[in-house]
Formats: C-alpha cells, structure tokens, sequence
C-alpha cells in the first residue's frame, strides 16, 4: 500500500475542465468504477464534489503507473497526478491522464449491498454498515439536503434575533410528561437524558428573551415504529412577550424558508431523491382539535374529546389536509403540565401541532408563567414538585410571559427527502433494538 507522503489534493473532480487542459493536477478519492479494455482502462474517481475520469492508455502512461492498476478495484481509496486532458467524452468535458497513482487504501470485502441500485436491501442490513451505506448517492443526497436545512434555520432565527443555545442534557427531572425516560447514574445520583430543553430554553427567556437550540432529544420509546427514535435532534425555539398564535407564525415562515433554500440550492439532490417539491407559501391551515373531531366523525370515527390523535385516524383525513396545517386549541389534559390553559376556557389550552399529513412535526404552545399555577398542575400529573425545585425558584425572580416550539428535525426531513423511515434520515439511527453501530 502506498502513502500520501507529499501529495496534496490541487482540485476537485468538478475543477477539471477543458480550461486548464494541460495542467498538472493532483485529485484524490475513490473508485466508483473500472472498466478495462486490454490496453485502454478507464476508471470513474468519486470524491465530494462528483466524479472525474481519469484514462490510462499503455502508449501515454508509464507501465510502474500503469501495474498500480493491478492492484485497485471498486471502493479503493487513491490519489492521483496526472495532466489534464480536454475531451468531449468525459464528464465536464476532461479527463486525467495518470503520472503517478497512490493507492491508499483498498478494501478486503465489497459491500453486501449494490451502491448504485435504485431497489435496496432491508434497511437493517445495510444500517449494519452503515458507514458503507452512506456512500450511496441517494444517502448522500439525504444528507446534504440536511446540511443545507441546518444551515437554513440556523441562519433564519439568528437573522430574526434568536440566540443559539445549549442546555444539559444530562438532567435531574422528566420534561415531556407522556414519553418515557432513559436513567443513568450520575457519580452516585440518579440521572436522565434530557427528553427535550423545555424547561431550560423557557428559564432563558429571562435573560436573553430569544432563544433556540439544535440538539439530542432522548426517549425511551417503547413501540417500534417509522418515525420514532430512541434519540433524535430537536429544533427548539423559546421567546418572551409572545404567545402560541405569534410562535405559530414562527414556525411556518421557518419552515418555509428552509424549503425554499433547499429547493434552490439542492435540485439535483431532490432530483435523485424524486422529490419534485415546490415551498410552500404561508399561512399554513390552523384546525382546532374540536374541527379534527368533526372531520374524523364524517368520515365515521369518533375520538372521545380529551383523546389523543392516532395516526391510523388522521389518516383517514390525510385527503383533505395532505400538506402543513397546524392542530390548535388542544385538551388542556392531553398537554404538558408547563402549557398555558386559554383563560377563559380552562379545559383547552393555548397549544397547537405542526403536522404533514398524519405526521406530527412540532408542538409547541404558550407557557404557565405562574409559579402557583405551574406547582397546580405538577401535582395534577403526578410529579412532586420539589423535585423541580431548580426551575420553580426561577419563577420567585420574575419570568416574562413566553411562548414557543419544539420540531423534530428528523421528521421534517422525512418530508423533504420523501422518505417513509425515519431511520433512512439519521446517520446513526437508534431505537429499542439498536445502538450499534
Ligand atoms: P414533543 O414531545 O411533541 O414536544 O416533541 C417535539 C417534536 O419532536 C419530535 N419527536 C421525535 N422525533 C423522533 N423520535 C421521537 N421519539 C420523537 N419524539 C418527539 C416530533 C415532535 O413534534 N417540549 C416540547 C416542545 C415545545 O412545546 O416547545 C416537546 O418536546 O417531531
């Protein structure tokens, strides 16, 4: 095996063009395809920018150039030196012809799945190696549209004044009543990943009135299904002097931005991923939970008032909402203990889901900005309130009325990537039956 002793990289396989035909150039990556034919082989250099070809002909290469050829197939890892040679032939109209071949890493098994088929193996399989997986394009492409959608709403809420925050994660008390918690033992206290930076980002608004944070979110999950994780990423956003209805506004012009910006700058991504779609423009649909219920009573279910949603049921109203649309106005008790009851409506409370279709994308609601209240409603659901201690004492300082969301990344991209598992979104996905690799 060779080194990559003193050769650098000069160029990327989408710099080698008919103008610097003739130059000397130095490209390093990895081999998509060989093809031989006899004294003429032509192989396919993959790197992060595309592909370049590279042509060795027994009458213009060097034959110790040429015998490194022997030693490389698909998936090896090189670097090459070579001159640049315009023709039409080739992918942006050059190709290289090889002065010298550095082969840097070469695998001793091919993947147990095709790279470049369109129909793939169980997802199980491949998420195994899933290192290997991600060198499919359609992965790829799954993750530079996320890259691009990160740095999308990264830029939207610093442009609007939010902060970029980070709270613990290692944490001493549950946020999300409904989902399970994971313990672990802190030295020699209990402990538990945080299910969400709820009760931090609210805290927060105190001191810097506008805050969001991008980070792990832990459940403990106990069904398996397609769009659960034991781990996922949480977008979350936390203001004060707002209520639920401005934070709605929020939220919809956010994600219409990031789907704008990944419409502009990822077609070709889209594209592998057929994804033909266009931004949505806002105000998104607002249905309160009191019209879900009627919609669902025409089409022959009846959901209890108090109930939760099931996807089976909003399925059945997926026709007539099939896009974004906000679910307003839920049971107070179907909510978390921190959300804020309408007040002159006390069994409803200010809150609302972002949903696509039957997918849940966000919730998010105006908060219980009274400590006696907040300490009313943690014994109502069973938690003691000294455990919360560390966020009530916050309230005896004053905490400003405030309001905000919580969307699940991972979901938002199920929607941008067209993909039905949430697992094909994540680079290292977890659930009840893995944490590896
Ligand atoms: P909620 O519990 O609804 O609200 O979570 C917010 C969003 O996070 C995503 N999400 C998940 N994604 C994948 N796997 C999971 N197991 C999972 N659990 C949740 C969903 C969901 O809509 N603190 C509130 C938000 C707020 O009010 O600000 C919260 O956590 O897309």
């Amino acid at each position: 095996m060779d080194t990559m002793g003193n050769l650098r990289r000069s160029h990327y396989s989408n710099d080698i063009l008919p103008s610097i035909n003739g130059d000397q150039v130095v490209v390093f990556g990895i081999v998509a395809s060989i093809r031989n034919h006899g004294k003429l082989t032509f192989l396919i250099l993959e790197d992060l920018k595309g592909i370049v070809q590279l042509t060795i002909h027994a009458n213009s290469v060097p034959e110790n150039v040429r015998s490194k050829l022997n030693n490389i197939h698909e998936q090896s890892f090189i670097g090459v030196m070579g001159k640049v040679k315009s023709t039409e032939k080739a992918p942006h109209g050059a190709e290289i012809i090889p002065e010298d071949i550095r082969v840097l890493s070469v695998p001793q098994s091919m993947p147990p799945f095709k790279l470049f088929k369109q129909r793939l193996p169980n997802i199980e399989k491949r998420l195994d190696l899933r290192a290997v997986d991600l060198r499919r394009p359609q992965s790829k492409a799954i993750f530079k549209i996320k890259h691009t959608a990160l740095q999308a709403i990264r830029g939207y809420f610093s442009s609007q004044g939010y902060m970029e925050v980070q709270t613990p994660k290692i944490i001493s008390t549950a946020t999300e009543g409904g989902a399970a918690l994971f313990p672990l033992l802190y030295y020699n206290k209990e402990a538990f990943l945080a299910q969400s930076p709820q009760l931090y980002k609210e805290q927060l608004t105190g001191a810097f009135e506008k805050v969001f944070e991008i980070g792990p979110i832990f459940r403990a999950e106990r069904s398996r299904t397609m769009k659960h994780l034991s781990e996922a990423v949480s977008v979350d956003i936390e203001e004060a002097y707002v209520t639920y209805i401005d934070v709605m506004n929020v939220l919809e012009r956010v994600i219409c931005h990031t789907i704008a910006n990944i419409t502009e700058n990822c077609k070709e991504d889209l594209a592998l991923l057929k994804n033909k779609m266009r931004a949505p423009v806002p105000p998104f649909k607002r249905v309160t939970y009191d019209e879900i219920l009627e919609l669902l009573h025409r089409e022959g279910v009846d959901v209890s008032w108090g109930n939760d949603l099931f996807v089976s049921d909003l399925k059945k109203i997926e026709r007539k909402l099939p896009e974004f649309y906000f679910i307003t106005d839920w049971p107070t008790s179907s909510k978390a203990f921190y959300i804020k009851s309408k007040d002159d409506k006390p069994e409803i409370c200010e809150s609302f889901d972002l949903m696509h279709g039957s997918l849940e994308i966000a919730s998010g609601g105006s908060r219980i900005d009274q400590k006696d209240t907040l300490v009313e409603k943690l014994k109502e659901r069973s938690f003691d309130p000294a455990l919360f201690e560390y966020h009530l004492k916050v309230f005896d300082y004053g905490i400003p009325p405030h309001a905000g969301f919580g969307f699940g990344l991972d979901r938002l991209m199920m929607v941008l990537c067209k993909q039905k598992n949430i697992r094909e979104v994540v680079l290292y996905p977890r659930d009840q039956r893995r944490l590896i690799p």
